[in-house]
């Protein structure tokens, strides 16, 4: 799952990193094997419309699987990992919780503003901004050319000033802070790690052939005054062969959790072209819909039944073998 320099890697100097600089990244992290491996169990080009799982959902333009813990073995494996516990083991002084994660696909053009993390939520509104600490991991699934993370040098150290502040302006930053911000394009597998409170963004782009997938997610260090801090953690259970204490704790067993997954979607936050394409999908499903109810109206239920039985007792007659 991952390469062995990532996971020799020391921790200690992992964890010095963000505690002096606000980050750290390693580059390719994960081996591609993994990222093939794990992009084989996102499938981002089924969304969701009255299907009865978990799965993939748009939001302009980037598709989401947000409960990737109910989805996709690799991201539980690598968001449970022993590297990712030990890095959090060290780097916080108490109690720390997954608080939200996501595999995202982002597609043609992203203007994603300057922003922190430390974000307290009303349902799905910022609230205001908290002082935990915390860490945002970020795996980017592609090669990363364009639209890459950035991060403002120090900004962890200042951030706390501007929490009144829902986002930082693209003028502000460029007036105050142009040479420090850092642009990370790096390849397929590379982690990006840094204090939530670091100010940071997706570098806006416009291409109309550029898509970037990324895994992220993000764990505080909630203390008792924040119940109900994150999103709630929907989990596989087939996937739990690794459970013991520690993982209870922190993928927050009996924790209570009040945000709704992010983003929040629905029709409305499709672009027009991807509703027009769901309605070419939908007209032979509304067809046959329609052809199921009139003949249901037409024909009795009891004669429906009948019928199925017949078929039913013909199939397996077929299928027993004869006794002589
Ligand atoms: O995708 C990225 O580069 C940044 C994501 C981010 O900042 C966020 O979702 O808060």
């Amino acid at each position: 799952m991952f390469n062995l320099s990532f996971l020799n890697s020391s921790t200690s100097q992992i964890v010095s990193d963000l505690k002096i600089k606000g980050y750290f990244i390693f580059d390719q992290a994960l081996t591609e094997q993994c990222v093939e491996e794990l992009l084989k169990e996102v499938d981002f080009d089924n969304i969701l419309v009255n299907i009865n799982d978990v799965g993939t959902v748009i939001a302009y333009n980037q598709r989401f699987l947000t409960h990737c813990l109910a989805n996709s073995k690799k991201s539980f494996d690598i968001i449970t990992s022993q590297k990712v516990l030990d890095i959090c083991k060290e780097y916080f002084n108490d109690r720390y919780k997954l608080t939200n994660h996501r595999i995202y696909q982002t597609s043609k053009v992203g203007n994603m503003p300057w922003h922190t993390d430390n974000n307290l939520q009303i349902g799905k509104k910022l609230a205001s901004k908290h002082n935990m600490p915390g860490l945002l991991f970020l795996f980017y699934l592609s090669d990363v050319t364009k639209n890459a993370f950035q991060l403002v040098k120090d900004s962890h150290l200042w951030s706390p000033q501007f929490d009144h502040e829902i986002y930082l302006t693209e003028s502000f930053i460029d007036s105050k802070y142009k040479k420090d911000i850092l642009t990370f394009s790096m390849k397929k597998g590379s982690l990006i790690l840094c204090d939530i409170h670091a100010v940071h963004r997706a570098e806006p782009f416009q291409d109309k052939t550029y898509t970037r997938r990324t895994l992220l997610f993000q764990i505080d260090q909630v203390g008792n005054e924040y119940i109900g801090h994150g999103e709630k953690n929907i989990v596989n259970t087939e996937y739990l062969d690794n459970l013991n204490p520690e993982i209870m704790e922190y993928l927050g067993f009996g924790f209570k959790r009040n945000y709704p997954a992010f983003p929040s979607t629905s029709v409305a936050t499709m672009t027009p072209e991807e509703i027009l394409s769901l309605q070419k999908q939908l007209l032979p499903q509304i067809l046959n819909a329609f052809t199921k109810k009139v003949v249901t109206t037409l024909i009795p239920s009891t004669m429906v039944l009948n019928i199925k039985r017949m078929l039913w007792q013909f199939k397996t007659h077929r299928k027993t073998p004869k006794n002589n």
